[in-house]
């Protein structure tokens, strides 16, 4: 058996919602207070997650986190028992309230970076969690994600953890969205490329939104997972793209093996980025697939979120799309997809598309919903068995989001008790049944 890439999605959370809390993240301000359908959120990623098992690819699955978060509730000062709290974070300031009740932990691929063991000097497995420092309600996720991490990852042989980057403006990181690795095979020393929006004094930034990633986290994270300086690289990502969108690297790019599926607009320089992988891959020839303004401009890849599909490599060694479904009502894009696949240049031959609706709604896509780690055969079996989603864990965990979880919810609920109280009881019975001990603050 070989190395192969795991996705490990993340559940959506029972109080999943719109709240228009993202910065530069379109599809967020656009439903801003739009009721939400958390069962319907649930059930769209997990199918996501089934479909991909079925095709054979390993699929884990990470754990929502417990909001609203009532212990950052206190630490600001609203004080009493939690339903009081939950009432005078709503009276006096309900978007602490709203930002303490995202579900924003669903998109793993902001959870961490991870580095496979190949490219780093110990031989182990690293993670950093990203701090997600730009935002207040993503900011609050790492402590629980190392956690999570941790009780997913545990054989301190196999897998390393380190802890968060100081969250200060200077270090924002956001993880993986901004991470590709390339390589021949997956176990062998691949490529890291780090992109990030923020860099040094002369280099422009984006005028409107921020830029969450900065040159200087990605650095420490490549220091700290010991990954060899020859092997990294660090692109800016072109400022306008950023200004257009494109809050994260994911939105306008993705890569795995030797691929790289990108927009002429993702980087400030992609002839730098193209030639730094044609040096430095070994064993096989890297494929560059390009999207230029006039095949798909940059607002309708940011609409469809095109470039926020996963690539998935299949046992057979050729690779599939998935898209979601928002990629079949752009003309331009359909066409573009087509072109992909039956491109014979490149090792794409298919495409699955997906309704993931109720995340793309706040601007998370496939991609954004997924956490890739490679695994070679031993640090997959050193993988906590209950995560692995096959058709058991599937039926318990479609009838557990049944029992728990509404089909509506609008700003207005999120202090109500009872909201709560469900979802620490689902959260007390999923850690059961992922076999996670204690995860949560209310746990412990
Ligand atoms: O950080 N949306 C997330 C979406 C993250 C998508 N992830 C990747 N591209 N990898 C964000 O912008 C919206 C929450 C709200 O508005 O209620 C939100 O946080």
């Amino acid at each position: 058996m070989n190395a192969v890439e795991a996705n490990f999605d993340g559940l959506v959370g029972p109080t999943h919602n719109y709240a228009g809390l993202a910065l530069g993240n379109k599809a967020s301000a656009a439903n801003a207070e739009q009721p939400s359908d958390p069962r319907a959120a649930a059930l769209q990623g997990l199918a996501k997650m089934k479909a991909l098992a079925d095709l054979g690819l390993p699929q884990g699955v990470l754990p929502p986190q417990e909001r609203p978060h009532v212990p950052t509730l206190k630490k600001l000062g609203f004080s009493g028992r939690d339903a009081e709290v939950l009432r005078k974070a709503q009276r006096d300031a309900p978007q602490l309230l709203a930002a303490m009740a995202s579900a924003s932990p669903m998109w793993t691929a902001n959870a961490a970076t991870v580095s496979p063991g190949a490219d780093c000097a110990d031989g182990r497995v690293h993670f950093t969690p990203a701090n997600l420092a730009t935002h207040l309600h993503r900011a609050i996720e790492p402590e629980t994600t190392a956690r999570a991490l941790r009780a997913v990852f545990p054989d301190s042989r196999r897998f390393a953890h380190h802890a968060p980057l100081p969250a200060t403006p200077q270090l924002g990181d956001e993880g993986a969205a901004n991470h590709t690795r390339l390589c021949a095979e997956f176990g062998a020393q691949g490529l890291e490329l780090f992109v990030y929006g923020a860099g040094g004094e002369d280099e422009p930034g984006p005028e409107h939104y921020p830029a969450r990633q900065t040159r200087a986290a990605s650095e420490a994270v490549a220091r700290l997972h010991g990954l060899e300086p020859a092997c990294c690289h660090f692109a800016r990502q072109d400022p306008l793209a950023i200004d257009a969108g494109v809050f994260h690297n994911d939105v306008i790019a993705v890569g795995t093996r030797e691929v790289l599926l990108y927009h002429a607009r993702a980087f400030a320089d992609a002839a730098g980025v193209r030639q730094w992988i044609a040096r430095g891959l070994r064993g096989r020839d890297p494929v560059f697939i390009e999207i230029g303004e006039d095949e798909v401009p940059l607002a309708e890849s940011v609409a469809s979120y095109l470039f926020n599909s996963q690539l998935v490599c299949m046992a057979d060694g050729s690779m599939r799309l998935v898209a979601a479904t928002e990629c079949q009502n752009h003309p331009r894009v359909r066409a573009a997809i087509r072109r992909i696949v039956e491109d014979p240049s490149n090792p794409v031959a298919g495409v699955e598309f997906f309704d993931l609706r109720q995340s793309m709604r706040n601007g998370g896509g496939p991609a954004c919903l997924r956490l890739r780690v490679v695994l070679d055969p031993a640090e997959r079996a050193a993988v906590n068995p209950r995560v692995w989603l096959d058709d058991a864990l599937h039926s318990r965990l479609s009838s557990w989001i049944h029992r728990h979880y509404r089909d509506r919810l609008v700003l207005a609920d999120l202090s109500d008790p009872a909201l709560l109280d469900q979802s620490r009881g689902a959260l007390d019975e999923l850690t059961q049944l992922l076999g996670l001990g204690s995860l949560y603050d209310f746990q412990r």
